[in-house]
């Protein structure tokens, strides 16, 4: 069943929400849920999605521990090797499915697999760890460089120091124009507040730049 959040999507409020055309059936679009090692990728796509999300989950070995700190995420037993997949539809701003595709963490998969993943997107969620925010910059640089519209969102987690947003956003060096907000990925509500604003601000893009080699399209609209 589609569902509606409240949200600042809400096509009372969002400008950008009459930018999609709704032409019979809900707008298809494809969303990158992107971010470094183990800030919450999977559990993101799991906590929305309304579909048994597709993981492939591998166990982590030694040979791993040189690269990937699991300082943080002691806990972590598991890395996601080729990419998380779920859906969630929306009833607004105008019925919508996302279909959402987490990527692998490992800086080593960066330029095998992101492009291939980020093809037909129409923008990614960028997650980061404020513990642990440099092991997100690799991807706000491959957003830039790919002209991917993204967002930067705060995985809370528990006992992690709160930094305001703007602390966030410096660190990162991001322009004013990007979204920086805060969310718990354990939580639908709050996963599904996030989605709707990286489409209101990737519908934002196409109105500012209509050329924009990356601009979101219509996967399908039935
Ligand atoms: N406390 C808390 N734990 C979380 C949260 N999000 C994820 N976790 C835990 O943190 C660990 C990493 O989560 P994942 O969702 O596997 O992270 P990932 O980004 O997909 O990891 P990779 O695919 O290996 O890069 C898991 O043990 C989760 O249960 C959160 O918001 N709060
Ligand atoms: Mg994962």
């Amino acid at each position: 069943m589609p569902v509606s959040y409240d949200s600042p999507a809400d096509p009372a409020t969002a400008p950008h929400g009459a930018a999609l055309r709704h032409v019979g059936g809900p707008a298809v679009l494809k969303i990158l849920i992107a971010g470094g090692f183990g800030v919450g990728k999977t559990t993101t796509v799991g906590a929305v999605s309304e579909i048994e999300p597709v993981s492939t989950e591998e166990y982590l070995t030694q040979a791993s521990a040189p690269t990937d700190s699991l300082d943080g995420v002691e806990t972590k037993k598991t890395t996601t090797v080729a990419f998380d997949f779920g859906r969630i539809s929306f009833d607004l701003p105008i019925p919508m499915e996302l279909m959402l595709f987490g990527t692998p963490g490992q800086d080593r998969f960066i330029e095998s697999l992101w492009y291939d993943l980020a093809s037909g997107a129409v923008g990614a969620v960028v997650l980061a760890d404020t513990r642990r925010l440099e092991t997100s910059f690799d991807v706000v640089t491959f957003c830039e460089r790919a002209r991917l519209p993204f967002i930067v969102a705060v995985n809370e987690f528990d006992g992690a120091h709160r930094y305001p947003v703007n602390e966030v956003r410096q660190a990162f060096a991001l322009s004013i124009h990007i979204p920086v907000v805060t969310f718990d990925a354990r939580v639908s509500t709050s996963v599904a507040k996030v989605l709707l604003r990286l489409v209101d601000h990737a519908l934002s893009q196409i109105t500012a730049d209509p050329t924009h080699p990356t601009a979101p399209t219509l996967m399908d609209a039935r």
